[in-house]
């Protein structure tokens, strides 16, 4: 039996963990007492790793499907086929007829996921989708405008602050985002025991509210009312540093022209925070000394994620907050930060401009279903399930199906997989050595400052390879250079032939290579250095104080207040204002995390979807119900944007009436690679998710996810939920 201490990389919490194998199997997972980040603190899913490594359902083999149906082929045939095609392609229409999704587990891996960012450019591709246009663009296109820079990002000073508004996060099921901390809601109970207050903005009485602070419900989709109302009562009330701001700030007056229009009384019509709650959080937040608004995914899934994150932190900028003790600190990165992109590109499809380097999502189906110059003929899905976590996925299938080259990098054959011509069998993350996150290492969002390395935990399922590497040799065979360097690509090219040699062929794996140049250019020393610190090496603390004046990366060296796009597009609420009073009785549906799920994957561990935990459900507040004349366990329709899923009913007064929700990641009935996961009932919600250019957040990309108007009515029969499927 060997003990090795490695990391969780399912969530960004990234739980330091003691792993036990014999034999190559893993026997037991712990958390680590002694890491210095998680203390001991693990969630079930990490505990239950072992269970994804050794599903009977790891590919083990390339497969190809020959007449609609998957064979096991040789590694050899595999690249060689797809290496000629992609060639074939690359001649015949171009780089950009290329692209990639990169799905979120294999985010959480920085060399793969660079590596085939590298694999793009040698072909001169840039169509690089990724679930951040499902998560959190908004943020890296709003640290663009007011930072200077995508990966310029604050994050709540949690451990210090005595005052703390939390939008539309629920850490005791997702350990939040943008923030990287394990058991983040023991932190949170801490600011109440230490005499703070904490308040929870959300349209659902979450399990966090339910376990510290204070519930205020919102109508879903109308957070960038309530920052307009809290805003203007804050200049209202003349609690801005006007002397602070001029030196560390631009466009303090623009500003405030900007939310002149919106007192807490006049935005409490659409968000139904009563006028006086606002006023006492005002309070409350002018009161502490040290005091942080952060707002997460449900509301960076609005349609107003970039608005929101812009008045946020004008809040926290104007009142002081910024960059002090207990209030927003800005990150610092580990690795040395990139030289800064040129002019962002822009999509074909809507104009979009990409976001830190990636194309909005909810246009992927565009991009491959619309004729003409940069059409998408071949596509490379890693790590992802875009056909049940991207929205319109009725549309994205059709698109599948008419690709020239579809190829999937998975540890099993999901959904999407199913519609690929090749899928490649890769690592689970125990197999691969590794650094934590990139949210750590490039923008520091950490309250406990540290930083890890681990080796594989255990080998290769089968001939299962490393993401990395299948991209350096397809780029060899295809007759390109990785990143459009030859030297790069040599140097891929010696370390592939001496793999395979003992000794020389561990010292020039071009992986380890990479990390060790990584976490030297971060003054940590080389990899064997790093092996020195198995439970994490703590580093200088992210402080207060050293931000402003000294490390803003904007033209003007100060924190922008009024970029002119978000300035403009302000004055288009007053029309979205009288929309929402307009459809203030329709129901509005929301997402909704679960402890057992992780987005798509997690459903096909059997003790993840055990009994009742085997289905997505509709939940629902009472009164909705019975105006429908729903009760429990009855199945609903829920209807949006031409079509329809049928879902069972879960009458739950935690939701607040007049919003619904249904989670994502469901609907696996088809999916024949997943042998427990296909078994469960449940459907697919992002059937009826809006998709298209008309759809996104103009400048962040971010599909609109949250705060869908949606119809619910009882279904005609009881079958739906079985049926439902993309
Ligand atoms: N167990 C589990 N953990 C996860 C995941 C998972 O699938 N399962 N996914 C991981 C991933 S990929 C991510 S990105 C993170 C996300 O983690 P966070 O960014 O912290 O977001 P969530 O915890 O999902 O919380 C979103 C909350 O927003 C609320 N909400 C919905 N609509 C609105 C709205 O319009 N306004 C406001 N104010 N609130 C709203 C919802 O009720 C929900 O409680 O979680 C990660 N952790
Ligand atoms: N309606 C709606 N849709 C949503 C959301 C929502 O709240 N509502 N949330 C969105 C969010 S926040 C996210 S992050 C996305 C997630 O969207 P995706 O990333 O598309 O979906 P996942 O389920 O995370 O995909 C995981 C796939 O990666 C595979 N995998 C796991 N580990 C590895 C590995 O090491 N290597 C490789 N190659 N594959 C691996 C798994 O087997 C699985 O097939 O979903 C988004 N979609
Ligand atoms: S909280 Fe996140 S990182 Fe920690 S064990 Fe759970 S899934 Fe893994
Ligand atoms: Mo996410």
């Amino acid at each position: 039996m060997k003990q090795h201490k490695t990391f969780c990389r399912i969530c960004e919490a990234q739980c330091g963990l003691v792993v036990t194998t014999r034999d190559e199997q893993i026997i037991r997972i712990e958390p680590n007492k002694q890491h210095v980040a998680s203390s001991g603190y693990a969630c079930i899913k990490g505990l239950k790793m072992g269970d994804f490594v050794h599903s009977p359902d790891r590919l083990k083999t390339p497969l190809k499907k020959v007449n609609g149906r998957f064979e096991a082929i040789s590694w050899k045939q595999a690249l060689r086929e797809i290496g000629d095609k992609l060639r074939a392609i690359h001649r015949q229409h171009g780089g950009e007829s290329i692209a990639a999704y990169m799905g979120n587990p294999i985010g959480f891996s920085l060399w793969p996921s660079m590596t085939m960012a590298f694999f793009l450019r040698a072909f001169g591709a840039h169509k690089l989708f990724t679930p951040g246009t499902q998560d959190c663009a908004n943020k890296f296109a709003g640290g663009e405008r007011l930072f200077g820079g995508p990966n310029d990002q604050v994050f709540p000073d949690i451990d210090h602050t005595q005052l703390l508004i939390a939008v539309g996060t629920n850490p005791v099921i997702s350990k939040m985002s943008f923030i990287s901390a394990p058991h983040p809601m023991d932190r949170i109970a801490a600011i109440e025991e230490r005499g703070g207050k904490v308040y929870w903005i959300n349209p659902r009485h979450t399990e966090s509210a339910k376990r510290a602070g204070e519930h205020v419900a919102i109508r879903p989709d109308t957070d960038v009312f309530f920052m307009l109302g809290f805003l203007h009562e804050i200049i209202r009330r003349n609690a801005v540093n006007r002397e602070h701001v001029a030196r560390y700030m631009n466009g303090y007056d623009l500003l405030a022209q900007t939310v002149s229009a919106w007192p807490p009384r006049r935005v409490a019509a659409v968000t139904l925070i009563p006028e006086e709650k606002m006023q006492q959080m005002v309070t409350d937040y002018l009161a502490a000394d040290g005091a942080a608004i952060f707002s997460a995914t449900g509301v960076n899934q609005g349609r107003f994620g970039l608005m929101v994150y812009w008045l946020q932190e004008a809040i926290n900028a104007i009142t002081g907050n910024l960059d002090k003790r207990g209030g927003v600190l800005a990150g610092r990165a580990v690795f040395p930060r990139a030289p800064a992109a040129g002019a962002p590109m822009i999509s074909r499809i809507g104009n979009t401009p990409y976001v830190n380097s990636t194309i909005p999502a909810a246009i992927m189906a565009d991009e491959i279903l619309t004729p003409g110059a940069g059409q998408v003929r071949a596509m490379f899905n890693m790590s992802g399930n875009p056909l049940l976590t991207c929205p319109g996925s009725r549309r994205l299938a059709t698109a599948f199906d008419q690709l020239e080259l579809f190829v999937c990098l998975d540890i099993v054959r999901n959904e999407t997989a199913e519609y690929a011509d090749y899928i490649l069998p890769t690592l689970h993350s125990l197999e691969r050595a590794d650094v934590p996150f990139y949210f750590f290492t490039m923008m520091g969002l950490m309250p406990v400052r540290s930083f890890s390395y681990t080796d594989a935990v255990v080998a290769a399922a089968g001939e299962a390879r490393d993401e990395g590497l299948i991209f350096r040799q397809l780029c060899r065979i295809a007759g390109v250079s990785l990143a459009g360097s030859r030297m790069l690509q040599w140097l891929s090219n010696i370390s592939e032939l001496l793999a395979n040699v003992p000794y020389l062929g561990r010292l020039t794996s071009l992986d380890k290579l990479f990390l060790g140049v990584l976490t030297r250019s971060a003054k940590l020393g080389g990899l064997g250095k790093m092996r020195r610190y198995p439970d994490g090496r703590l580093l200088t603390p992210n402080r207060p104080g050293d931000y402003l004046g000294q490390r803003v990366q904007t033209p003007s060296g100060k924190v922008e207040l009024a970029p002119p796009d978000l300035v403009e597009r302000a004055k288009t609420l007053e029309d979205v204002f009288r929309q929402e009073l307009a459809a203030k009785s329709a129901l509005k549906l929301i997402q909704k995390r679960e402890r057992f799920s992780h987005n798509t994957w997690t459903h096909n561990v059997q003790a993840f979807v055990q009994g009742r935990r085997a289905s997505n459900y509709l939940y629902i507040h009472s009164t909705d119900a019975q105006l429908r004349h729903l009760s429990d366990g009855d199945i609903a329709r829920v209807s949006a944007n031409g079509d329809h899923i049928d879902v069972p009913v879960r009458i739950d007064d935690d939701m607040m009436p007049g919003t619904v929700s249904v989670p994502h990641g469901w609907g696996h009935q088809h999916a024949t690679g997943l042998s427990v996961a296909s078994q469960t009932a449940g459907a697919n919600v992002n059937i009826i998710m809006p998709d298209g250019p008309d759809t996104i957040e103009p400048a962040s990309g971010m599909a609109h996810m949250n705060g869908v108007i949606v119809e619910v009515t009882a279904a005609a029969g009881d079958s739906g939920a079985k049926t439902a499927q993309a």
